[in-house]
């Protein structure tokens, strides 16, 4: 028996990372029964005689669970962010934010296309920026997208880590992986066209060793419609919020119509991004009209 990472899985096969070589393995009849899905970033214990017919046999437990992308086991997540083509989305970095939040998961903040802003542009990019600093994600904007020092500094925080790659399709995630490892070679895609056929270059969730790291590309997603928390956890999902509601009158205030609530109050002192809150409203309301899953 041995322990290893699933790598990617391709229908059915399921190939493990481990003692440095890659196992190709499928998953025993007992196990399928059991409707869990090994998902990319699992750790498993598997048997095999030979790196091409291995069995899973079993899932350890997960420190975390991605839907969008469907990894596990993740410390980290470059939300790769376009500036331009397809345009900023501050809604859609927030939905990808509190995703991320809810596993516990270290978002960076990574802006692709800025070389394609003009100067105004990009001075007001840099202020959206500073409040997302100020709520104390990292961001990496560089003015000229794949700067040494930008590459380098990104790679240094990721290193020793387990890291997913999000974002829109044809945001830049493969591109950049590129960057920070040319040998990998990765296809990326034309952008217009990814957008006008919603179709993606990357296909598949697989982990790569990258300078140290192990990341997983994804496939981008056209909306990011996965919301998978209740409207009382919502706002811990939000740390600019979480941190100032202690200072709310009620205690589990939802901030929305609730009397002397510190954190509306930030909102209208600009304290707390009007973006950010109004994003938490639509959130809350989408969450709230979400129908039961019962099959969870
Ligand atoms: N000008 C410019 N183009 C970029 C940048 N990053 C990526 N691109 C281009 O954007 C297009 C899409 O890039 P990909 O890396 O394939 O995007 P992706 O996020 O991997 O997309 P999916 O695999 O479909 O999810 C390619 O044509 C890239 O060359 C950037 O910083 N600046
Ligand atoms: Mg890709
Ligand atoms: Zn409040």
């Amino acid at each position: 028996m041995k322990t290893g990472i699933i790598q990617q899985s391709l229908s059915g096969f399921y190939d493990v990372i481990a003692d440095e070589k890659i196992y190709r393995t499928r998953a025993r009849g007992n196990f399928r029964q059991r409707k869990i899905k090994p998902v990319v970033g699992d750790h498993v214990e598997f048997s095999a005689e030979n790196q091409q017919e291995g069995y899973l046999l079993k899932i350890l437990p997960r420190r975390n669970q991605l839907v969008r992308p469907p990894v596990a086991n993740v410390d980290m997540a470059v939300v790769v962010t376009s500036a331009k083509e397809p345009a900023f989305s501050a809604n859609l970095l927030d939905r990808q934010l509190i995703a991320l939040e809810a596993q516990d998961v270290t978002p960076l903040i990574y802006f692709s296309k800025t070389d394609l802003l003009t100067d105004e542009e990009y001075q007001q990019l840099l202020l959206t920026i500073e409040g997302y600093r100020k709520i104390g994600y990292q961001v990496y904007a560089a003015r000229e997208p794949f700067n040494p020092d930008q590459l380098a500094n990104l790679m240094e925080e990721l290193k020793g880590n387990i890291v997913t790659m999000m974002g829109q399709t044809g945001a830049g995630k493969s591109t950049l992986l590129n960057h920070l490892a040319p040998q990998l070679k990765l296809a990326t895609g034309e952008i217009s066209q990814a957008l006008q056929r919603g179709r993606h270059t990357t296909r598949k969730v697989s982990l790569l060793d990258v300078n140290g790291a192990l990341i997983a590309d994804t496939p981008g997603f056209s909306s990011y419609e996965t919301f998978d928390m209740t409207v009382n956890d919502l706002p811990h999902l939000f740390p600019e919020m979480a941190k100032i509601s202690a200072a709310c009158k009620f205690r589990g205030c939802l901030h929305i119509k609730e009397p002397q609530c510190a954190v509306k109050e930030a909102v209208n002192n600009g304290i707390i991004m009007k973006s950010r809150y109004d994003d938490y409203l639509q959130f809350h309301e989408l969450i709230a009209n979400q129908k039961p899953n019962y099959k969870k």
